[in-house]
This record gives C-alpha cells, sequence and structure tokens, in this order.
C-alpha cells in the first residue's frame, strides 16, 4: 500500500501511528500568576491525541523567555505538575506529545519580564512592529545585546527546561528556533551584528544554535529532540541576506547530531510569495523532515507521496478540528477556525470545537 498520512512511522525514538503532527500553536490560555497548564489545557491536547503527534504550544524555558501574555512555561516544578497531566491524558489516548522549548530574545517588553527588565537579544535592534501586552499593544523596545559571557546561562536554562519538560513525561522536545525568536535572532543576519565568536560568519551565527542543540541532546537524548526552523519567514521583522546559504549550512551542520526530526516552517506565514528551495534542506538533512504552512489532505498526501516530507504538521486545522484524522480519512467537511478566539480567553474556540 503507498505510504500516506495515515501510515505509521517514527521520528527518532518516537513511533506515530500516522503522519498527521498538531503543530505548535500559541492560544495564551494559561494563568498569568503562574504559567501551569489546567483542566481547559489538559482537555484541549487530549482531544487532539488522534494526531500522530502534537507539538505543544511555545513554552517558555525560564521567565527572560517569556514574550505575550498568558502563557504556560516549562521551568517550575507547578507547571511540571500541570504538564504532567497534560501528557498522562494524551498518553492514555494513545497520542505522543513533544514539549516545544522557547525563549522569544527581544519579542518582549518589560512589563512582561521579571522586574521589568529589557528583553535580550544578539544585538541592540529593536523590532519594527508592535507586541500584545496586559496593557495592550505597545511598541517593541530596544533589547538589552546580550554578553558572550550570559550565553551559558541561557544554555543552562534549556537544559533546565528539558529536564523538566523529560519529568513531565513528554516523548521527547522540539527547539523552536524559528519566527524570530531568540534562537532565530543569532542566525538571521538583520537581527545579528555582533563581532564576536557569535556573529558574522556563517560558522558564527550557527554557534549559539549548536550549543544549544548540543546540550539539550546530552540531557534528551538526539532521538527525542527535533528542531523548528524557518529560513524566509518574516515574521517578528526578520530578514537574511543570503538565507539559502545560511539555512543549507545550519542543517549541514545539524547532522551532526542525528536529531529526530527537522520540522520547516515554508514559506512566509503572512502568504507572501518567496523564493527558496525547501527541497534543498528535505536533501541536505540526515533525518525525518517535517513540512509545515498551508498544507491540506491532498498537498499533505503528495508531499508524502514525492518523498517530499516524512510527516506534516497542521495547525490551524487542528485549532477547528479535534478529530482531523477521522475527518481527513472519510473527506469530511472541516469547522472552520474562529480567529477571534485564537489568543486568550476561556473553553469558547478553545475545547468545543464538534467531533463528527
Ligand atoms: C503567533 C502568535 C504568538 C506566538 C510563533 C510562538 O510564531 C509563535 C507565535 C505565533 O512561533
Amino acid at each position: 500500500m503507498a505510504i500516506d498520512l495515515f501510515s505509521p512511522t517514527h521520528l527518532g525514538a518516537i513511533s506515530l501511528k500516522n503522519r498527521m503532527v498538531m503543530a505548535p500553536l500559541t492560544r495564551s490560555r494559561a494563568p498569568k500568576d503562574t504559567g501551569v497548564p489546567q483542566a481547559m489545557n489538559v482537555t484541549y491536547y487530549e482531544q487532539r491525541a488522534t494526531a500522530g503527534l502534537i507539538v505543544t504550544e511555545a513554552t517558555p524555558i525560564s521567565a527572560m523567555g517569556h514574550g505575550y501574555p498568558f502563557l504556560p512555561g516549562i521551568y517550575t516544578d507547578a507547571q511540571v505538575a500541570g504538564w504532567k497531566k497534560v501528557t498522562a491524558a494524551v498518553h492514555a489516548k494513545g497520542g505522543k506529545i513533544v514539549l516545544q522549548l522557547w525563549h522569544v530574545g527581544r519579542i518582549s517588553h518589560p512589563s512582561l519580564l521579571p522586574n521589568n527588565v529589557l528583553p535580550v537579544a544578539p544585538s541592540a535592534i529593536k523590532p519594527a512592529g508592535q507586541l500584545y501586552t496586559y496593557e495592550g499593544m505597545v511598541d517593541f523596545v530596544e533589547p538589552r545585546a546580550l554578553e558572550a559571557s550570559e550565553l551559558p546561562g541561557i544554555i543552562a536554562d534549556y537544559v533546565h527546561a528539558t529536564q523538566c519538560a523529560l519529568a513531565a513525561g513528554f516523548d521527547g522536545v522540539e527547539i523552536h528556533a524559528a519566527n524570530g525568536y531568540l534562537l532565530d535572532q543569532f542566525l538571521r543576519d538583520g537581527s545579528n551584528k555582533r563581532t564576536d565568536n557569535y556573529g558574522g560568519s556563517l560558522e558564527n551565527r550557527t554557534r549559539f544554535l549548536l550549543e544549544v542543540t548540543k546540550a539539550i541532546v546530552e540531557v534528551a537524548g538526539a532521538d527525542k529532540v527535533g528542531i523548528r526552523l524557518s529560513p524566509v519567514n518574516p515574521f517578528n521583522d526578520m530578514t537574511d541576506s543570503n538565507p539559502q546559504a545560511l539555512f543549507n549550512y545550519v542543517v549541514s551542520a545539524l547532522n551532526q547530531f542525528n536529531l529526530a526530526y527537522l520540522h520547516v516552517i515554508e514559506g512566509d506565514v503572512g502568504g507572501k510569495a518567496v523564493a527558496f528551495d525547501f527541497a534543498e534542506l528535505r536533501k541536505l538533512f540526515k533525518g525525518a523532515y517535517m513540512a509545515n504552512l498551508g498544507y491540506d489532505k491532498t498537498r499533505g498526501n503528495a508531499a508524502i507521496a514525492s518523498g517530499h516530507a516524512d510527516v506534516i504538521a497542521f495547525g490551524v486545522p487542528f485549532i477547528g478540528n479535534p478529530d482531523l484524522v477521522a475527518r481527513y480519512k472519510i473527506d469530511a467537511p472541516l469547522n472552520v477556525a474562529d480567529a477571534n478566539t485564537f489568543y486568550g480567553g476561556a473553553e469558547q474556540g478553545y475545547i468545543d470545537y464538534p467531533t463528527l
């Protein structure tokens, strides 16, 4: 039988009952003061456990990793206890779930950070635009450039968060190195103007990502670690002078780890056409390839059949359709997700989408 979205596979040590992955989706529905996942969050993930794999919403590794309101965290004992309920519920339904490790870097604001400190970044470059805070929309601020001597502390936070994720029962972790957050800020030369060993050449801009990855792999095992990249996504004011050269280099360098998978956002999330050869990344990477952005059943099956991708991550379709796998299987109509309830709020637009 031909391999398609419904065929089992594995990503490193993680076995999947099908090739439909629930993409990481920020939903901003954790309590402001603790970041501890609640019963409502458990239900949300449990409802979607028929996906071959769930990647959790991006989850801050430390208090300095926060950049949006109402995010869950993965750095306190109470958060671990909250996430344990999520992983137990997903596992009880036969699902698999990895946690996405997140540090936002400059995509933050003093009002979201401990003691109202400035956000940190590779370079003191203010992103254009505004962000959503507890006080409403405000302009981004100029971040503080990190000293090289501070980087081991951030790596230690990634390691601690990974240990917390494993203690919480996750099947693995995904390193969020996409969408203009801290690790991506180091990679791309629009946001990294450093003149030390962490800026300038491709080797230097990739150094921090590789150090973070190495440290995470040492505690989790490479076969439980995936990574997400977004080579040409301009979201969060990101640019690079030569994305193809940069990301070919990044992916080739990542091959040294034998990671469970590479997860690629194949374009501009805003929908603008951008020239980039994603097939080249697929070819260069030695492990499993997860494709994301605008896929549906037809395009997903075609990408798997042609060998372009091993698994497909679906985002918005999983918001509106907890039983997306069952619906795709029989070509049932899909619920349309309500964009007004993507971020923040309560159960409405979160755990009340009907199944077949
Ligand atoms: C949309 C809104 C808030 C966060 C990302 C974590 O782009 C996000 C995100 C997206 O990766």
